[in-house]
């Protein structure tokens, strides 16, 4: 079975690096028409296109920041982990970094620093940020770790180094989660796997923080729950509208309005659908169906990229898509490294 596990991870990382790179060019789109999709897709199989290759984003740069301090520390150090996060925004501060999280990853270069989580937790008023930006980066947890508590535990933290709202890290251990589950092939069982999804954020939004939260926030009890109930009863639907996607889950930067938003993507593209071509295997309707969506395209292909590539595999990724992209043959070289990781006793 080791062939099959490489694949998938290898698929989870490059899966989440092309949606980063491909989802960049509709990022903040209201409206984005699905022709606009396929003909943004069909350019990357046409090898004379001169706008060379698509760049990827913070998403990326901050994944690959995560990956790397898993990998050197062989274990989570939130020092290492905070020094590396500063250290790429000071190479590339350009790569689109949500607005606030600069402020934060300001702070974590200074070295006298003595709580890498402080400088979250003064953000947006004490608050702490919700955005998707813990989520966006949160796949190689779960090829860092084998049980479900640890990816849980560890992306939570790992999420809280920039985004200290229960919202924030909650949504990171919830695509940790997922990434987890599809890698263990839990996705031949789509029901299963949402029931399961639902029942670990329950015990996560059961937490008295989650709850105050939630209520500062005016947002239901179970926030992350609720929005997977109503994954689930898309699922059930026969036909679901773009327009009742975004009304229902969202499309948005925060991770609540765009990480169940993400697994419904990968949901729903497990089969044919219609408008998507027809010789299009699940990652990429996964991708295009992400893209048409709109709103933060780029991270919601991203993780839905991640969740989709774990499930199909490196295998199921077109090499016109992986040439197109910037950042693939690393993240390629990370899974491997991850994995071997992994498999040590
Ligand atoms: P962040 O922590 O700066 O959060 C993103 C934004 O969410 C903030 O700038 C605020 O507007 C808002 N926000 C978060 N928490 C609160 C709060 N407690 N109260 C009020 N407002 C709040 O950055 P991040 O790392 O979470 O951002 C990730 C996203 O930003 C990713 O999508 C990434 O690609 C990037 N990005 C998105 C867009 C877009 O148009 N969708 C554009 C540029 C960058
Ligand atoms: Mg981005
Ligand atoms: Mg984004």
């Amino acid at each position: 079975a080791a062939p099959v596990m490489l694949s998938r991870f290898r698929g989870a990382l490059v899966g989440s690096v092309l949606g980063d790179c491909i989802g960049g060019e509709f990022e903040g789109a209201v409206d984005v028409p699905l022709d606009r999709v396929l003909q943004h897709l069909s350019a990357l199989e046409d090898e004379t296109r001169g706008d060379g290759i698509l760049q990827y984003s913070d998403d990326t740069a901050m994944m690959r920041c995560v990956a790397d301090s898993l990998l050197t520390r062989m274990a989570f150090d939130e020092r290492d982990m905070a020094r590396r996060f500063a250290k790429e925004y000071n190479l590339a501060p350009g790569r689109g970094y949500g607005s606030g999280v600069i402020q934060v990853l300001r702070k974590l270069a200074s070295p006298h620093l003595k709580d890498v989580f402080q400088p979250a937790q003064a953000q947006f008023g004490g608050r702490g940020s919700f955005g998707n930006g813990g989520a966006m980066r949160a796949a190689p947890f779960a090829l860092a770790f084998k049980s479900r508590a640890d990816v849980c535990r560890y992306s939570r933290l790992g999420a809280m180094l920039t985004h200290s709202c229960s919202l924030g890290y909650n949504g990171a251990a919830l695509q940790a989660l997922a990434v987890h589950l599809s890698l263990q092939g839990a996705l031949a069982l789509p029901k299963e796997f949402i029931n399961k999804l639902i029942s670990e954020m329950e015990e996560m939004e059961k937490d008295e923080t989650a709850q105050l939260d939630a209520k500062a926030l005016n947002l239901s009890d179970f926030p992350y729950c609720s929005r997977l109930h109503r994954v689930k009863e898309l699922m059930d639907r026969n036909s679901v509208s773009i327009e009742e996607v975004i009304s229902e889950l969202g499309n948005g930067i925060a991770a609540l309005q765009s990480v169940p938003t993400a697994i419904f993507c990968v949901l729903h593209c497990l089969e044919p659908r219609d408008g998507l071509p027809e010789r299009f295997g699940g990652l990429e309707r996964t991708i295009a169906y992400s893209l048409a969506l709109g709103g933060d395209t780029d991270t919601i292909a991203c993780m839905a990229g991640a969740i989709a590539g774990a499930h199909y595999g490196i295998d199921s990724i077109p090499q016109s898509w992986q040439k197109s992209c910037e950042g693939v043959e690393e993240a390629d070289d990370l899974a491997r490294r991850l994995y071997d990781l992994y498999c040590l006793p």
